[in-house]
C-alpha cells in the first residue's frame, strides 16, 4: 500500500502509480495438511503459525488477500485421482489433451479436496482469520473433471482461466506475495503464472512445503529463473 513519490532532477515531485500488493494463500486446505489430510504435504502444517502471523500482524500491508482452493468436482471422478483410473497414487499416466489427440502426462493423486467435503475446507484457524478481514477473495480451481489445475490462475492446459488475473489487474495490483501448499505443484504453477501475467512475485520460502521435499531447491531455482523473488515470511 505504499504510495511512492520520487524526486526528479529539477527537484519537482513526481507521483508514481501507487504500488498495490496481494497476498496469495495457495490451497491451505484440510486434505493437504498433516496429520490426516488425504494428500498431506510433509510438514505442511509447519507453515500454519507463519500464515497466522501474517494474517494477524501483517494483513494491513495487503490491498487484497486471495485464498485459492483446489476444489475437485464431485461426484464424477476427477482425472487427477488414481481411483478414477484404478491405479496407485503418486504414479503418472498419459491422458488426452482436451480437444486433441495429443497425450499429456498426468500425476495421479489420492482423492482430495472433493467439493463439499471437509477435505476441501481451508484450515479452520486460517479460515477464522480470513473471516475477520476485509478484501478477502476465494479462487476455486480444479472443477473441470477432465483437466487438472495446479495454478490459481488457470488449468494445467490453459484451457480454463480462473478469475484471478482479472481480479488482480482490475484491483490495480502489481505485486503478489505467495505462500501455501505445495511448493512443487500448486505454489510453483501459481508463481510461474503470476510472472507470466506480469506481476512482481515474491515467494515466502519458509511458508511453503513440497509434496516431494527433495525437489524443493530445484523448484526454487526454477522460480528464480522465472523472475520470482525469494523471501521469508518475516520480511512481510
Ligand atoms: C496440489 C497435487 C494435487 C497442490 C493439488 O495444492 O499443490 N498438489 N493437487
Ligand atoms: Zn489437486
Amino acid at each position: 500500500m505504499e504510495s511512492a513519490e520520487s524526486t526528479i532532477a529539477d527537484g519537482a515531485k513526481r507521483s508514481e502509480v501507487p504500488r498495490k500488493t496481494a497476498l496469495l494463500l495457495v490451497d491451505i486446505q484440510h486434505d493437504f495438511l498433516p496429520p490426516d489430510g488425504s494428500l498431506a504435504v510433509p510438514d505442511g502444517d509447519k507453515i500454519l503459525p507463519l500464515v497466522y502471523r501474517i494474517l494477524d500482524e501483517a494483513h494491513a500491508q495487503f490491498d487484497l488477500i486471495v485464498a485459492s482452493m483446489d476444489c475437485t468436482y464431485h461426484p464424477v471422478h476427477h482425472v487427477s485421482f488414481a481411483s478414477t483410473h484404478g491405479k496407485e497414487p503418486f504414479t503418472a499416466i498419459k491422458v488426452p489433451r482436451l480437444n486433441s489427440d495429443e497425450k499429456i502426462t498426468q500425476m495421479l493423486w489420492p482423492d482430495h479436496c472433493v467439493q463439499g467435503t471437509k477435505g476441501c475446507e481451508i484450515h479452520p484457524e486460517v479460515q477464522q482469520r480470513l473471516d475477520k478481514l476485509p478484501n478477502v477473495q476465494y479462487i476455486r480451481k480444479g472443477d473441470n473433471v477432465h483437466v487438472d489445475a495446479y495454478s490459481a490462475f488457470a488449468d494445467n492446459q490453459y484451457t480454463l482461466f480462473t478469475p484471478l488475473a482479472k481480479l488482480l489487474h482490475s484491483s490495480g495490483i502489481s505485486h503478489v506475495v505467495i505462500c501455501g501448499l505445495a511448493t512443487d505443484y500448486c505454489v510453483r504453477a501459481t508463481a510461474i503464472d503470476a510472472r507470466k501475467f506480469g506481476f512482481t512475485t515474491k515467494v515466502l520460502t519458509d511458508a511453503i512445503r513440497a509434496v516431494d521435499p527433495a525437489k524443493s531447491d530445484e523448484v526454487l531455482s526454477e522460480l528464480v529463473n522465472w523472475g520470482c523473488i525469494l523471501a521469508q515470511s518475516t520480511d512481510v
